[in-house]
């Protein structure tokens, strides 16, 4: 009874996130490549393998506003996850600690979101499908004007660090 009750919940918040949605993007994925819906530009996106019996991992990608006004990324979506967050690094006496950043990140024209390791990140909890090096996993994001786009992201034990908005690519 109670799983029913959970599950019709989830149906209607579903429902809910779709019908906010004003434009959607013709879902692309590229492997090792660049993706590109004419506003939106993502780059160097990996998982981090599953660790040992660790339930839960990190998404990473850089996106670039290629249009003239300002995206939101609202979100992120895996089935490979129980839950799938945009997760924001905060500095708090002097403590560097994780939380859901649940606003969105607002990515103005012209200017570049990355999610990196050892910065903000996509958070990936309860893995139900744990990814394994060398798979490919996909991860879909929703913007606010770009809509939804799915990307094919490699999976690797050790996604390298990106700094700034450097256009270096690591494979
Ligand atoms: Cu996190």
């Amino acid at each position: 009874m109670k799983i029913a009750t959970v599950f019709a919940l989830s149906l209607l918040a579903l429902t809910a996130c779709e019908g906010k949605q004003q434009t959607t993007a013709a879902a692309t994925s590229n492997v090792n490549g660049v993706i590109t819906n004419t506003k939106v530009l993502m780059t160097d996106y990996a998982m981090r393998a599953a660790l040992g019996t660790n339930p839960n991992t990190a998404a990473y990608v850089t996106i670039k506003n290629g249009g003239d006004k300002s995206e939101k990324l609202l979100s992120a979506t895996c089935a490979c996850a129980t839950k799938t967050t945009l997760h924001e690094m905060t500095m708090k006496d002097g403590v560097m600690s994780m939380g859901e950043n649940t606003g969105g990140f607002e990515i103005k024209p012209g200017e570049t979101l990355v999610l990196a390791p050892g910065g903000n990140h996509i958070m990936l909890e309860g893995l139900t499908d744990r990814p394994a090096e060398g798979q490919t996993v996909n991860v879909t994001l929703t913007f606010d004007g770009a809509g939804p786009v799915t990307l094919a992201m490699p999976v690797s034990n050790a996604p390298l660090a990106k700094s700034g908005t450097s256009e270096e690519h690591a494979h």
